[in-house]
Order: C-alpha cells, then structure tokens, then sequence
C-alpha cells in the first residue's frame, strides 16, 4: 500500500542544533544548545498563553505603559517575565534587552553565562485582541572576550550576533532558526511539547510577486518609496503587478516573505525618522534570517546587520525579502540620491 509509516526518527531542534554543534568539534561546548532549550521553553510557554488568553483574561491591557509610551497588554508583560526568568536561571545568559525593559538586564554573576540575548517577547502586540498571528523575535550575542557583560556586549553590529530567530504564534506555532549555518523551521508537535524541523534549509526565492508595507502611511513616505511602490504597482506593460499582503505582525509578514519571497518594508518617513521597527530585537535578527536564507535586508542606503547602534532601543528603516526585489528598491535610492 501507499500509507507512509510514521517515522521512528524525528528529528527535534535540540538534536537538529547539537548535531550542528558536533560538526564545529572542539569549538563547541553545547551552552548554546542550552541556551536555545530555554528559548524553546520560554516559545512553548508563551504559546499555550497565547492559546488560553482569551479564556482566562489575558487579553486587554495591563494597566502600565513600555519605553515606547505605548500601552503595554497583559500577555505582552507576561511574555517578558517568562523569558526573563528562564533565560536568568539557564545560567547561559549574561546580559538581556527586552522591548518591555528601558534598562538593560545585567545578570547576577551566580547566574552569569557568555551570552547576550536580545528579544522582543510579543511582537504585534496591535493584533493579539483579533487572535491574529504574533511572535516572540531574539537575537543572540556572546560577549566579547574579557567582558564580564555590559550594555556594550549588545551594542554591537547584527553581523556579530551568533544566532537570531523567531516564534511565530499562529494557526500553528513555529520557530524559524539560524545559527549562522542557513535558516531552519521548527513546528511545535503540541503533543510532544517538541520542536520538529519541518523546513529545513529555508532559502527564499530570488524574486517575488508580493509586497508588505504598511500604505496607510503614504501621505508620509519619502520619494524613493513612493518611486519603487510606483513601479511594482503599475510596471512597464507585460508584467503584472504584485500583490499587496500586510498583516501588521512582523513575525507574520517576514515568515511569509522568507517562504514565498517578496518585499517587507518599514520606511522612515516625514513623521518618523528612523521608521517604527526597532534595531536590536527586531531589524537585526530579522535582517540576519533574511540574509543567512539568501535574500537582501536594508535601510534604502545600507546593510542593515553593519549598523553600529549607539542605544539599546533605537529605531531603523527596514526593507528585506527576496534579492531581486530589494535590489530593485536600492537601485531606486541610488537613482533617487
Ligand atoms: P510592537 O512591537 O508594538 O508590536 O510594534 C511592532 C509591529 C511590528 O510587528 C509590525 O511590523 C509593525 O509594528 C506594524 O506597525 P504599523 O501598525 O504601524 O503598520
Ligand atoms: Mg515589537
């Protein structure tokens, strides 16, 4: 018969980032494993929060307001001190910025690990109440020789992170993942409470048929935006246009973008800037997935993961997706500037 036998041999992101591990021999002495077994904890937890939210009152808002000034939801601060607290107690953790903290976490040296993990624990926030997709996004720094770690062990270029990803909570819960070896999907079989790699070696098509900007801001957006939406929404006769899809979740919009190629952005713009995403916990490990899975991340007029950040929650301009289509937006700064 056709009927597939189940496998006996699954393959799970704790085995998955070990075997990695082994491959880099000596190097390697499995606190990153460790480290990434918190975060996945912290993913599950957060998930069956999600899940539940809506039954036991996590929904609405919490009563304080974040760094930002932005009204922060229930499940938002929820989601910060579960990652706080695991990621304290692996013991593999030195420094944390969360988007919820204005300060920097300096972890208790009973505690102390060599590695600096900056996060966004709900990103989305806006669409939780409608039970649209949100994530949990963080970047992975390990400090540098010497340092007993300080803030400047993360104000540091994307480039130098060691690991970046997401959890996307949505019809399904995924953690898309890169240690600096490709971008691997990882889906959580709710009943193993494992992750399971279900997208391995995540290349994103070189060129796509969708864009995701935020349009409602036009009346604000500058020339070279205004000129590159122009040509991919009335291009020269014989192409067709693209489509327009924006979730307004970030997680959402750029696992989307990895899997089906296309063009994410978040300009700035007259009212903002620097634009809305925020460097550490959102433009770089995102800018780093993008590229370790093939595809191009940037301001409009530079590499997004060179950026030298001077605080930990500054903002910056994101373009990112497939290689063609956010060459075609450089290409019309450069012909802009
Ligand atoms: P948040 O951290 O307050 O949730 O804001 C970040 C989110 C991103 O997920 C998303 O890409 C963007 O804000 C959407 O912003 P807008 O509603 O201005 O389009
Ligand atoms: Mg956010």
């Amino acid at each position: 018969s056709n009927e597939e036998l189940p496998s006996t041999d699954i393959i799970t992101l704790t085995r998955h980032v070990l075997a990695q591990q082994f491959q880099l021999g000596a190097i390697a002495t499995g606190d990153l494993t460790l480290l990434l077994n918190a975060i996945q904890t912290t993913s599950k937890f957060i998930a069956t929060n999600v899940r539940k939210a809506r039954l036991i009152n996590l929904v609405g808002l919490a009563g304080q307001s974040n760094v930002q000034g932005e009204e922060q939801k229930k499940l938002d601060v929820l989601s910060n001190d579960i990652m706080v607290n695991s990621l304290r107690a692996s013991g593999k953790t030195a420094v944390l910025v969360s988007e919820e903290l204005e300060e920097a976490v300096i972890i208790e040296d009973k505690y102390k690990g060599k590695y600096c993990v900056v996060f966004d624990p709900l990103d989305g926030s806006s669409n939780i109440d409608a039970g649209v997709n949100i994530g949990t996004i963080f970047g992975i720094y390990q400090i540098a020789p010497g340092s007993k770690g300080t803030v400047s062990d993360v104000l540091r270029p994307g480039s130098e992170m060691v690991a970046a990803g997401y959890t996307m909570y949505g019809s399904s819960c995924n953690l898309v993942l890169s240690t600096g070896n490709g971008v691997n999907g990882y889906t959580l079989d709710a009943a193993l409470g494992e992750f399971i790699l279900t997208h391995p070696d995540i290349k994103i098509p070189p060129r796509g048929k969708i864009y995701s900007f935020n349009e409602g801001n036009s009346a604000y957006f500058h020339q070279p935006v205004h000129n590159y939406l122009n040509s991919i929404k009335y291009p020269a006769s014989g192409k067709s246009p693209y489509s327009a899809r924006y979730i307004g979740s970030m997680v959402a919009d750029v696992h989307r973008t990895l899997l089906y190629g296309g063009i994410f952005g978040y300009p700035d713009d007259k009212k903002s800037k620097s634009g809305k995403l925020r460097l550490l916990y959102e433009a770089f490990p995102m800018a780093y997935l993008t590229e370790q899975a093939g595809g191009v991340a940037t301001t409009g007029r530079g590499r997004i993961l060179d950026i030298q950040p001077t605080s930990i929650h500054q903002r910056c301009p994101v373009f990112l997706g497939s290689r063609d289509d956010v060459n075609d937006l450089i290409k019309t700064y450069e012909e802009f500037d």
